[in-house]
């Protein structure tokens, strides 16, 4: 802080005397001290003068060393008032699907070299936790710096400024700020953004992937996603019947297979294309006098699976670990779970769950869960060789070090554990998420402090230091970041609506089917409670409660046990549920 403030005022003193009137002022005060000196105006003959000699004499050598060093901090302090008067530049990388799977989270199996660097770089936040698991509502937490009770975004259809058309997302904040902001790849949901990207957040035209900067002249992947001539096949079909038929019935939203392993380079899909366009534009604005916000989005490892055959070549099919625990757990209710719809959108998964009943699961094939998982740690894998271009492009620039670095997964991911594929509930595997920041003059190393995916606009402001929006719901990590013992959260809290069918909500006496489960992660447990509707933003009621969880990761890591009715769990049960009432009542409208 100390030396900051030095920095600042040594950074003014210099800009004043290094403006042409300064000059002239410095040359000046140095012409009448030699005058004084020359002219023998100090010499005085004797006696009671002889003091009043020496004083004038020791104020014109004085003031002339003042001078001199005067201007040797000027040379020495000018890189250090270039840097003063720059922000550093960020750069935001935004990763699709991505859970905290990678090395540097203690993964032994999976490749992931460039993350881990990044990890040694900067702070791993291992306790990070999204506000909803499915991406539309965790990005516009993220960008907005708001709870979704307060964005309205739910789900996959709401855009973000329909309810709230002056909500300021982190981008367009940092405009303000004098930063250029450009974006590639997803950053918001498409759904929950103006024309897909929300234009106001860039001030540099968003670079999109066009057919032709596709490898070997292979044109956009098919949906986006595939590339395997066959797999390309499948949607020209579709594509026909569509328009032949106008078939009502055809999906709106067609699907491939959930894996492609192709021998092609990078850029034959669309995370390598983006990384190309991320790497041109950071070394074009890399000599800018403005500072950067370079925001990246990576599709993979979203769904489907497809990844350069070179990075599924890293793995050996028998050696990809199966969850561990694939029930549901004992005494939670049915709610906290779903039926991985999603997954099996894709062509090759058959119906494999019904979940009617307890214990009445027709899981996937062994070999087919072994399939998804590797195709999960290639796409993983490819994704980090991207991060890693991105990283070698900030050296080669000389910047690494001077870059503050943003690395997240909107949410985290179930590979078969619960029985579950897919993100979508308030389970540990789906909220809790990848944050690594690399900032200068912060030092590195992981912490295991409670952090949020509301927290990212506010540290990012505090790190670039510009002032914090007062509004934002979240907390700067700087303090986290400098301390990795400090404690800034003293819970994370994470939600996701569902909807009970028609018989229940009539046997259960409500009105409307909607609910929304609240979910809050503390060090030691997780404490869930569903609620009929209702959203934080609306007093609470005890009639709207339909059912709690409680977890202890302390005795119970992998979440098998419900303990919420359990006598020994009685006095925490009941505190945690008071601090949840009281979460309610601080995000009660007034
Ligand atoms: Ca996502």
């Amino acid at each position: 802080m100390i030396f900051v403030s030095f920095g600042n005022t040594l950074f003014v003193v210099c800009r004043c005397l290094f403006s042409a009137e300064g000059s002239y002022v410095i040359q000046l005060f140095w012409l009448i001290l030699s005058m004084v000196d020359e002219l023998g105006l100090g010499e005085f003959p004797s006696g009671r003068h002889q003091s009043l000699e020496s004083f004038t004499k020791n104020t014109i050598m004085k003031g002339k060393q003042f001078l001199s060093i005067s201007i040797i901090l000027m040379i020495v302090s000018l890189d250090l008032a270039a840097q003063q008067a720059r922000k550093p530049n960020i750069l935001f990388i935004a990763v699709d699907d991505l859970k905290p799977i990678m090395g540097c989270y203690g993964n032994k199996l999976i490749k992931t070299p460039n993350i881990d660097r990044l990890a040694r770089m900067g702070t791993m936040f291992s306790n990070n936790y999204c506000q909803q698991s499915v991406c539309g509502p965790t990005r516009a937490s993220v960008m907005t710096g708001m709870r979704p009770d307060y964005t309205k975004v739910w789900d996959l259809k709401t855009q973000m400024r329909d309810i709230n058309p002056d909500i300021l997302t982190l981008p367009q904040y940092l405009i303000s700020q004098g930063y250029n902001t450009v974006g590639t790849g997803k950053i918001f949901h498409p759904s929950s953004a103006i024309k897909k990207i929300d234009p106001v957040s860039w001030n540099l035209p968003y670079m999109e992937a066009e057919a032709t900067d596709y490898a070997n002249g292979l044109g956009k992947p098919a949906n986006n996603q595939y590339q395997k001539p066959e797999n390309k096949a499948m949607f020209i079909v579709k594509k026909e019947r569509m328009q032949r038929d106008n078939d009502d019935e055809m999906p709106t939203s067609i699907k491939g297979p959930s894996t492609e392993n192709y021998d092609v380079p990078d850029h034959a899909y669309e995370d390598g294309v983006i990384t190309i366009k991320a790497k041109e534009q950071m070394v074009k604005m890399h000599k800018d006098d403005k500072p950067f916000f370079l925001a990246v989005g990576y599709h993979k490892p979203h769904l489907p699976f497809v990844a350069p055959k070179k990075y599924w070549d890293l793995y050996n099919r028998v050696d990809m670990p199966l969850a561990n625990f694939v029930e549901h757990a004992n005494n939670a209710p049915e709610i906290a779970y779903h039926r991985s719809g999603e997954l099996r959108n894709y062509t090759d998964i058959p119906a494999f769950a019904t979940f009617n009943e307890p214990g009445n699961y027709i899981r996937l094939k062994t070999e087919k869960q072994q399939e998804l998982i590797h195709g999960y740690y290639a796409a993983v894998s490819y994704l980090d060789a991207q991060v890693g271009i991105l990283l070698n492009t900030l050296d080669s620039l000389g910047t690494l070090n001077n870059t503050i670095i943003v690395l997240w997964g909107d949410h985290g991911w179930h590979l078969g554990d619960h029985d579950l594929w897919e993100k979508h509930t308030n389970l540990e595997q789906a909220t809790r998420a990848p944050l690594i920041i690399a900032a200068p003059g912060m030092k590195p190393g992981p912490t295991k402090s409670l952090s949020e995916h509301l927290d990212i606009f506010p540290t990012i402001c505090d790190l670039a230091e510009v002032p914090v929006p007062t509004h934002l719901q979240g907390k700067s990590l700087k303090p986290v970041m400098l301390n990795k013992k400090a404690t800034v959260n003293e819970f994370a809290m994470s939600q996701y609506p569902r909807r009970i069918s028609k018989e229940e909500m009539k046997k259960k006496n409500y009105t409307s089917n909607a609910m929304m489960g609240y979910s809050m992660r503390t060090d030691k447990y997780r404490f869930t409670i569903w609620m009929n509707d209702f959203t934080s933003s609306t007093p609470f009621s005890e009639n709207k409660v339909y059912a709690s969880e409680l977890y202890d990761f302390v005795a119970d890591p992998l979440e098998k046990r419900n303990v919420i009715d359990e006598k020994a769990y009685a006095k925490d049960a009941l505190a945690l549920r008071k601090q949840m009432i009281a979460f309610f009542k601080s995000q009660e409208k007034k």
